[in-house]
């Protein structure tokens, strides 16, 4: 027995996400000092052999077919939600009602008003002690952290322009099978809250403040897809014949912050040749800051105040044990991955628990998030131009 706080994780989910969520499960409490212990209590699905399956390669300790019985378990305090986006809400406002802390995955929800009741029992489990966040994981990939201790210690002066773009393909083959990525019912939208959504939490995280109103454009490239095929991430929903895609392959848009700050966004399943290239530029009155997340260890940064003929973009590379979650980790220069931004991000959620602090991102910044998206879909559909947020 160590003293410490002891918390059972249900994880409700098992595909990509659930294995990446397992992994920083596993992990955490031995890369961080943590001020708990935590156990891989259950996780569950309702495919009893694949859920069974998930636990003993994952490393859970039970499984469950049905998430109320998930929830009600008595090991379990953590719940931590990893399907897709038309889950969500039930599994929340039910686990927050039943006194367990809640993280789940992005898009919070497929709506604004099922993201607005999340929010609002999220709100009133802080009253009694009980925690949520919404799982952002861009935000804990330590160049982005680092960018945004640049940005509040004013480095880059005055905001003026956020370039950014998360670029896919894996739908560029129009005989790419319909998933329930591709099904509005299940997901909600399309590259449009799948991927846009990590740009606008990443952007508004890194600049501190918060989009106002956007003008934006959605395309859907491939209108039907085969109903079977695919694995894993691609494993179609099953049928014979096709059927019809209800999302968006790809959404552009414009937006303003607050503070008077101007911003693009892409975001595409329709990049050929790019696999998962996220990249945010932020330029300010005294600097700029770029990065890739195809070289996630890096971050490029434009210090003004340095002589013209000495300044230009230095390549940090952030792997000190200064930089944010890094002195956990490995001897500078041996860089990390995309599974770490997960651990940190449990890092940061078990942390907040401990010390009865709401974590961030909150569920009512992913109810922000959110409207972001809704407004970008109206103007998109309206063709009305500019929403206000
Ligand atoms: C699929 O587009 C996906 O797995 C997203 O759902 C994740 O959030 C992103 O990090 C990688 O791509």
């Amino acid at each position: 027995m160590t003293g410490k706080l002891d918390l059972g994780v249900g994880m409700v989910g098992y595909a990509f996400m659930g294995a990446v969520h397992s992994q920083a499960w596993r992990t955490v409490g031995h890369v961080f000092d943590l001020p708990v212990e935590v156990r891989m209590a259950a996780i569950g699905g309702r495919d009893p052999v694949a859920v069974k399956a998930a636990a003993d390669r994952h490393g859970w300790s039970a499984a469950e077919t049905d998430w109320r019985t998930l929830i009600a378990r008595d090991d379990v305090q953590i719940v931590d939600i990893c399907t897709p986006g038309d889950t969500h809400a039930s599994i929340a406002i039910e686990a927050l009602r039943a006194g367990k802390h809640v993280i789940c995955e992005k898009p919070l929800a497929n709506t604004v008003s099922e993201a607005s009741a999340m929010a609002e029992a999220a709100a009133e489990a802080a009253t009694r002690g009980v925690r949520s966040m919404v799982a952002f994981n861009y935000r804990r990939v330590p160049a982005l952290a680092y960018a945004r201790s640049l940005v509040k210690a004013g480095r880059i002066g005055t905001l003026r322009h956020v370039r950014a773009a998360y670029q896919q393909d894996w739908l560029v083959d129009p005989s790419a099978p319909l998933t329930w990525r591709m099904q509005k019912e299940r997901a909600g939208s399309g590259a449009l809250g799948d991927i846009a959504a990590h740009i606008v939490d990443a952007a508004q995280f890194v600049v501190g403040d918060v989009l106002s109103g956007v003008s934006g454009l959605t395309e859907t490239f491939v209108r039907s897809r085969p109903l079977s095929g695919g694995s894993g991430l691609s494993a179609a929903v099953g049928g014979s014949g096709v059927g019809e895609v209800t999302v968006d392959d790809a959404a552009v848009f414009f937006g303003r912050f607050v503070g008077g700050g101007i911003a693009t966004f892409e975001a595409t399943r329709f990049a050929t040749g790019r696999k998962n290239a996220m990249q945010l530029e932020i330029y300010g009155s005294d600097g700029g800051i770029r990065f890739d997340f195809e070289r996630m260890n890096e971050l490029l940064f434009f210090d003004g105040s340095q002589p013209a003929e000495e300044a230009g973009y230095r390549r940090v590379l952030v792997t000190e044990p200064e930089h944010p979650y890094l002195g956990a980790w490995w001897p500078p220069g041996h860089p990390l991955g995309y599974e770490h931004t997960f651990t940190h991000e449990f890092r940061d959620f078990l942390v907040a628990v401990a010390e009865d602090a709401d974590p961030s991102p909150s569920f009512a910044d992913g109810l922000q998030v959110q409207k972001v998206l809704a407004a970008v879909s109206l103007s998109a559909e309206s063709g009305s131009g500019w929403v206000v947020v």
